[in-house]
């Protein structure tokens, strides 16, 4: 922004205004100052939320002077950065993460002493931004904290949904989604910037025009058009004072649409229009999975791309800028093929608002965009309907035609004119005609990567080995990783203090040094005093699910904890089956409760509000719950948890109290798992499948402290290829059929057996995901955790060396690999 001729010379204008004094006195004065002159209340009179909010604006006013230098700077250097393109960003709770990453966290504590107030009361205050839906948003928050913490040139760009993933509640059992209504209350983390609006412009046609020399040039005629108004969002590193920025788009009607008031005379009718332009960013879509083809979908795609791309070429560039030079300039990251309409987008404006030729553009193009592949189910691969693109962006289908055409040129002159393969690697795809949004990622993309491993393998022999074969060293691998801040550091802060107090500090940035701890594992004493922190951990979790959902956790039971999206692939299932196998044991009378190892087990999930099967399923779980829990055969000896709405708050907590991890996807299914990470981080051993990430998390910790079992992807490959028949396996297992039988009884639904027979039909006649076919060698395997668990010494011993050898899973180490393989963006030191 400019700035007055008078106010340049004033000396505060030179620099941002430094921050306030880092002591308790500064905090409490500049806290007083936000809650007088922010809130517009005295203490005396203030409500919690205008003591968290003016808590908020404190922080941000710590932050405030790095944040306009680093902004400046990026600006200045014109390095090479990362602008990281994500429909989603699953960020959590900001407070804490921000007092840590400012080394405000004691300061802020001693300061709300000083003035009389609970700063616990003020966290419960901040309802989280769940601007997404499970580990890709999750992974995009983890990103960034890494991005900023290693001090890499780089910007998030994302939308800023009004209404987050749905909060989830429980109607007898049922699940009931209802409006996440996140902004209420304020925001205290945002800068909206009205003055640097993008116009994102819709429908209309394209005209082709044909100069004096021929030269044949197309315009589009857009038809509407949305403001695209940007919010910034600080991303602070962790105590390296860094401040980089999340950058979330809101859809706001523009003026034209108020015209309509004047020209139609019909008020409502505008009005009508104007809510129409403002639902882009309304809502984000609860799908995790199965992505519905819906417009405004669509419309959300390429509102943020395209003000993003806009706000890239208009803002970060210097006004000199050659274009050619791009490549070395900036790297658009995808994440997932959500926002892959930046692609054409990218070419539109190279070609036919900055005049460059097609060639020129697309070999820029081909270097500035990089694709990241997070699924391997088909029906996760996004296409969008050629007609219903067409119509909403025809420039746009125009340029992914013309890329398609070019590059099926190029396939057939390496491979001849193989019609099966053309067909098979084009852009497009018929019946109905659709783009394939990966494929168009993969042909544009310098690199695509998977996520884990076996997903990268699996990606190029599998999904997409003809495009493998086309561009050799275009797939790679970059395994995930999460944030040690927010999950070790601030969700387990016992742990951390106790691998500070036998490592040093220094492992929150550095996350290998967690190997140093493999000694200790030797150590009896540090056993105990890892073993108290669990325990401790289990009571921090046993407070939070009493308030919050009136359980009672045991805290002398192991913990087993299953926590995810619910999906057929990720096998909630399986672990029921578990469960209600132990329950039938007992109330059979084939096993004597009290033979039996108390555990609890806890469910976390959401289902996608379409998704009828895996809402089923959650009906089931509860009602399971609800049996077990209160048969008194049982003697508490097996309790069913399952929280409603999980999300990252519940996260913080679940995670550092578990024992057990539950990863029991079928083998090639999970791309990687993240959460799996967070579990083996914070001391839980996994009971796993060979898949996504588990596998790098065995090959680390070692089998002998890793539950396996189940098929390998390949021997699921062949059970397919043979014939799945379920029923099958049904017969063979005694164990298996009575605990389908006791819930085809009716058991869990008052002896109606209609509840759950559609959950059981499939399972017997369908079972696409082989629940039955790996159930013998899963019970078998918590046989095995439960003699495990009663050696408390070893189990502690082994939980130490979960932690020590999963140092590897640090988002830093991610990012390192993002760097070095895909990127080429050095720090800015
Ligand atoms: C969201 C919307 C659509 Cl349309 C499709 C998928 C999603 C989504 O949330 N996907 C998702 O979370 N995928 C997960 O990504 C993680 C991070 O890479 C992986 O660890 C995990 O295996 C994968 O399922």
């Amino acid at each position: 922004q400019e700035s007055t001729p008078a106010a340049a010379s004033h000396p505060l204008a030179l620099a941002p205004v430094a921050a306030p004094p880092a002591s308790v006195d500064g905090f409490v004065r500049e806290f007083l100052r936000n809650l007088n002159f922010e809130r517009g209340v005295a203490l005396s009179s203030s409500a919690p939320n205008d003591r968290y909010m003016a808590l908020a604006y404190t922080v941000r006013d710590y932050l405030m002077a790095r944040w306009l230098e680093d902004q400046a700077r990026q600006r200045e250097l014109q390095a090479k950065g990362v602008c990281y393109l994500s429909a989603e960003y699953l960020l959590g709770r900001q407070l804490d993460n921000n007092l840590l990453a400012a080394r405000l966290t004691e300061v802020a504590t001693e300061a709300m002493v000083a003035c009389g107030i609970d700063i616990d009361e003020l966290r419960q205050q901040e309802v989280e931004p769940g601007l997404g839906n499970g580990g890709l948003g999750r992974l995009a928050a983890c990103f960034i904290d890494s991005l900023a913490t290693m001090s890499v040139p780089s910007i998030g760009y994302g939308i800023r949904y009004e209404y987050g993933i749905f909060r989830q509640t429980f109607v007898d059992g049922q699940q009931v989604e209802q409006p996440d209504a996140w902004l209420t209350l304020g925001s205290p983390w945002e800068f909206p910037h009205p003055e640097a609006a993008q116009k994102i412009f819709f429908g209309g046609h394209t005209e082709k025009t044909t100069d004096e020399q021929g030269v044949e040039t197309t315009t589009w005629v857009p038809g509407w058009h949305v403001l695209a108004v940007p919010y910034n969002y600080m991303v602070p590193g962790y105590h390296n004072g860094r401040v980089n920025t999340l950058r979330l788009w809101r859809a706001v009607a523009s003026n034209a649409f108020d015209l309509r008031i004047f020209n139609s005379g019909d008020y409502e009718e505008a009005v009508r229009a104007q809510t129409f332009a403002e639902n882009i960013s309304k809502v984000l879509y609860p799908e995790d999975s199965t992505p519905q083809g819906k417009e405004l979908r669509l419309q959300q795609q390429y509102f943020f791309v395209a003000a993003s791309i806009a706000d890239f070429l208009d803002h970060q560039l210097s006004a000199d800028f050659d274009l050619e030079n791009l490549p070395e300039r900036v790297i658009f990251q995808l994440n997932d093929t959500h926002p892959v309409i930046a692609v054409p987008e990218f070419m539109r404006v190279l070609v036919d608002e900055r005049g460059m030729e097609w060639d020129a553009a697309w070999a820029i193009t081909q270097k500035c965009f990089a694709y990241t592949c997070h699924t391997l189910l088909p029906e996760a691969l996004e296409v969008w309907p050629v007609d219903l693109l067409g119509r909403l962006l025809p420039r746009h289908l125009e340029i992914i035609y013309r890329i398609n055409e070019e590059f099926l040129l190029e396939v057939r002159e390496r491979f001849g004119d193989d019609e099966l393969r053309i067909r098979n690697m084009s852009i497009i795809s018929e019946n109905p005609r659709s783009v394939r949004m990966a494929y168009l990622a993969t042909v544009a993309g310098a690199k695509v990567n998977g996520v884990a491993e076996l997903h990268s393998q699996l990606l190029r022999e599998k999904v997409l080995p003809d495009f493998d074969e086309f561009y050799p060293g275009k797939f790679t691998n970059v395994t995930n990783g999460v944030t040690p801040r927010r999950f070790v550091r601030l969700a387990n802060p016992g742990l951390a203090g106790l691998i500070t107090e036998a490592l040093g500090a220094g492992w929150t940035v550095d996350l290998e040094r967690l190997r140093g701890l493999e000694a200790f594992a030797e150590d009896p004493e540090f056993r105990v005093k890892f073993a108290e922190v669990k325990r401790a951990n289990k009571r921090i979790l046993s407070d939070v699910l009493r308030e919050r959902d009136g359980f009672v956790l045991n805290e002398d039971h192991l913990l087993d904890v299953m926590v995810k999206r619910l999906h057929e692939y990720k096998r909630q299932m399986l672990k029921l089956l578990h469960i209600v196998t132990e329950y039938e044991g007992i109330v059979s009378g084939r096993v004597e409760a009290s033979s039996v190892q108390p555990r609890t087990f806890i469910f976390g999930a959401k289902a996608a509000p379409g998704y009828a099967m895996a809402k089923r399923i959650i009906h089931l779980i509860n009602a399971v719950g609800s049996v077990v829990n209160d048969d008194p055969r049982v003697e508490g000896r097996l309790k069913v948890l399952f929280p409603p709405n999980y999300n990252v708050t519940l996260a913080e907590r679940v995670i550092p109290a578990a024992d057990l991890s539950e990863q029991i996807s079928l083998a090639g299914k999970e791309a990687s798992g993240t959460g799996n990470m967070k579990f083996a981080l914070n001391g839980a051993l996994t009971i796993g499948t060979d898949d996504g990430a588990n596998v790098e998390i065995r090959e680390l910790v070692g089998d002998d402290n890793f539950f396996l079992f189940g098929m390998t992807e390949p021997e699921v490959e062949a059970l397919w290829a043979k014939g799945y028949k379920p029923a099958e396996f049904y017969q063979a297992d005694s164990g298996l059929r009575r605990a389908i039988d006791l819930i085809a009884s009716g058991a869990f639904s008052d002896g109606d057996r209609s509840v759950f027979e559609p959950v059981v039909s499939n399972l017997l006649y369908d079972d696409r995901f082989m629940v039955l076919a790996d159930y013998s060698s899963y019970i078998a395997e918590q046989a095995k955790v439960d003699a495990a668990y009663g050696d408390q010494d070893a189990w502690t011993r082994a939980s130490i060396l979960n932690v020590a050898r999963t140092g590897f899973f640090s988002s830093d180490r991610s990012i390192r690999d993002y760097i070095d393989r895909i990127w080429h963006t050095p720090p800015i030191l």
